[in-house]
């Protein structure tokens, strides 16, 4: 199936926060196109009457593996960014994710981490370091609690509903801050041994174990397709587990 020729409108935040994703992608990194499984670019399915609507942005570079970008709007009332960044196990990086939930309300669930996949299961010194630098300077009115899987992300995950168009925006530049941090660092990393790589797959397969705990997302794919497809979907697309070096 190919996407129509008319894009559909998002929520503004979520149509912004496309933007900067693609734009520091195309900023830092030399991207190549990256191919999802047959017949899951674009997708329909119905939820509960209600018309859904998945469009996938992939991409490949040197340092990362699959970068994947997913917009998805359920009828007029739910619209969903999801992004995750999976690094090649040659790198010592961690995950970047971020999921964002709007209705014609607001957002109810602005999330966007860094996520580590080392042995002990923390970010690096010079992570760390970067990301402390405007950690002072965030002011959230809405922070929200994560679940019981949220274990896998790190003390900088951001988790809140926004609840004004200045938390917006301020959720926006955070992200953006995130991800130029990650590309930067990851562009001057040497290539791991392959002991070391071993130790980061299994940290990635752990993340991508915990995020398909994930029922919130989980029932809405069941709903809208049926719960083999969300299976498939969820293991194989939104967080598929790499089997080898
Ligand atoms: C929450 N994710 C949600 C919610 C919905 C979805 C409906 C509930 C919103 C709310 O509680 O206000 C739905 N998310 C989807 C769907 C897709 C999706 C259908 O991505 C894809 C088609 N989720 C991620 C990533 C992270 C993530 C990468 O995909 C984090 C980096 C987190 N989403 C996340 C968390 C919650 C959430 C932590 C709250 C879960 C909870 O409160 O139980």
């Amino acid at each position: 199936m190919t996407a129509p020729a008319t894009k559909p409108k998002f929520y503004p935040l979520i149509e912004q926060l496309a933007g900067v994703i693609l734009e520091t992608w195309h900023q830092h990194l030399d991207l190549e196109p990256f191919t999802l499984p047959e017949g899951l670019g674009y997708i329909e399915g119905k939820l509960e009457g209600e018309r859904l609507t998945i469009e996938n942005t992939c991409y490949q570079s040197q340092h990362f593996r699959k970068m994947h970008l997913e917009m998805a709007k359920v009828g007029a009332n739910l619209d969903i960014l999801h992004c995750v960044m999976f690094p090649r196990a040659e790198y010592a990086l961690p995950m970047f994710g971020c999921d964002l939930v709007g209705n014609p309300r607001g957002v109810s669930a602005a999330i966007a981490d860094l996520s580590p996949t080392s042995a002990d299961k923390t970010l690096s010194t010079a992570y760390q370091t970067r990301l402390r630098q405007n950690q002072g300077n965030l002011d959230f009115s809405q922070p929200r609690d994560l679940p019981e899987w949220g274990a896998i992300f790190s003390e900088f995950c951001l988790f809140i509903r926004p609840s004004n168009p200045s938390e917006e925006q301020q959720f926006l530049e955070r992200v953006r801050e995130f991800l130029t941090i990650h590309c930067q660092l990851a562009l001057g990393l040497e290539k791991l041994s392959p002991a070391e790589q071993a130790i980061y797959l299994a940290g990635q397969r752990h993340y991508c174990q915990e995020q398909q705990r994930n029922d919130k997302t989980r029932r809405v794919l069941e709903k809208a397709f049926n719960p083999d497809w969300a299976e498939r979907y969820m293991s194989q697309v939104l967080f598929d587990i790499p089997n080898s070096i």
